[in-house]
């Protein structure tokens, strides 16, 4: 960055570009999640208050419709705007993953990944954030009182990144920002309801025949299982009806490492690796091209042979 930059704060120096720049587009990561899209939301009023003209993206082919309640989520667009000058990405730990070509904008990379490439001009990279949404909190917050808006947008990333707080990155500092959201008009029961208790028929549908297709491995501290494009067809589900089917194969009371293979309309797979206690996914899934978490990655693969990809992932695991 320039040198007027040195010697300020990053959540400073985010503020500066953001005055500096007219055309800004907030972007989520491809098959986006409520983290994603809540970091990215709740940065759209203050931008757009302050005389801004922004853009909200994302290029996946659908989103789920339960985050249809977070302020805003009506303006998300499918590509970028004919102009830009600052792109800020929320929750993203790499640009491909961003499914747009590199222009002629700066980047504001704001991710919680472990995984994260620092392909930003300023990387506000905070790996001890249970959200991406709670760094978002502390960028706004430099700048206003966190709104009622925007703490539901907030609220929606943590919720979901820490599993309704019971992953492993639930810490008190999850609780601490869960608490001053609710104090700002948070309604957690009601944000539970949105993303939790709107699910189709074809969702609930799609979660039996996944159950069907569960396999345990490596006595039992493995479990695999999978969607294919026929499942998809035969229940009437969508591709996100599947994002919370790789809890149950880590719900499993044996299964260190679950594995989730969903097959892609090319025949390729995408997946999505948990672990409980020890194993760190986040590298299993760096080595494939992927990235995330240590308890929860993820990786495409042109690879159409399931029964490869499994053996490669045990045999990283195993390592
Ligand atoms: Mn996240």
């Amino acid at each position: 960055m320039k040198k007027q930059y040195e010697g300020i704060s990053l959540h400073e120096q985010v503020w500066k570009l953001i005055d500096e720049s007219h055309y800004i587009t907030l972007i989520t990561h491809i098959n986006p999640d409520g983290d994603t899209l809540g970091s990215a939301l709740s940065f759209y009023p203050s931008l757009k208050q302050m005389g801004k003209n922004v853009s909200l993206v994302n290029t996946s082919s659908e989103i789920a419709d339960k985050y249809d309640f977070l302020p805003n989520f009506k303006k998300i667009k499918n590509a970028l705007p004919a102009k830009c000058d600052l792109l800020i990405s929320f929750d993203c730990g790499s640009f491909d993953r961003l499914g747009i070509e590199k222009g002629d904008f700066k980047i504001i990379n704001i991710d919680h990944h472990k995984s994260n490439t620092m392909y930003g001009d300023i990387n506000i990279i905070d790996v001890s954030c249970a959200s991406c949404t709670l760094i978002a909190y502390e960028v706004l917050e430099l700048n206003h009182a966190i709104t009622k808006d925007e703490a539901v947008c907030i609220y929606t990333g943590l919720a979901e990144d820490t599993g309704f707080f019971i992953h492993s990155n639930t810490d008190e500092l999850a609780f601490k920002y869960a608490a001053k959201l609710i104090s700002k008009g948070v309604n957690p029961a009601e944000i539970s309801q949105n993303l939790k208790m709107r699910n189709s028929l074809a969702k609930t549908r799609l979660t039996a025949v996944f159950i069907n297709s569960i396999a345990l491995l490596n006595d039992a501290t493995i479990a695999v299982g999978t969607i294919t494009q026929e499942d998809l067809k035969k229940t009437g589900a969508l591709k996100h009806d599947s994002e919370h089917l790789v809890d149950i194969l880590r719900n499993l009371a044996t299964v260190e490492l679950a594995i989730f293979a969903m097959e892609e309309k090319d025949g390729t797979f995408k997946v999505s690796l948990r672990s409980k206690n020890h194993l760190d996914v986040s590298s299993i899934a760096q080595s494939f091209g992927g990235g995330g978490h240590k308890r929860a990655a993820g990786f495409e693969t042109p690879q159409t042979n399931l029964e490869t990809i499994i053996k490669k992932i045990i045999e990283k695991a195993k390592a």
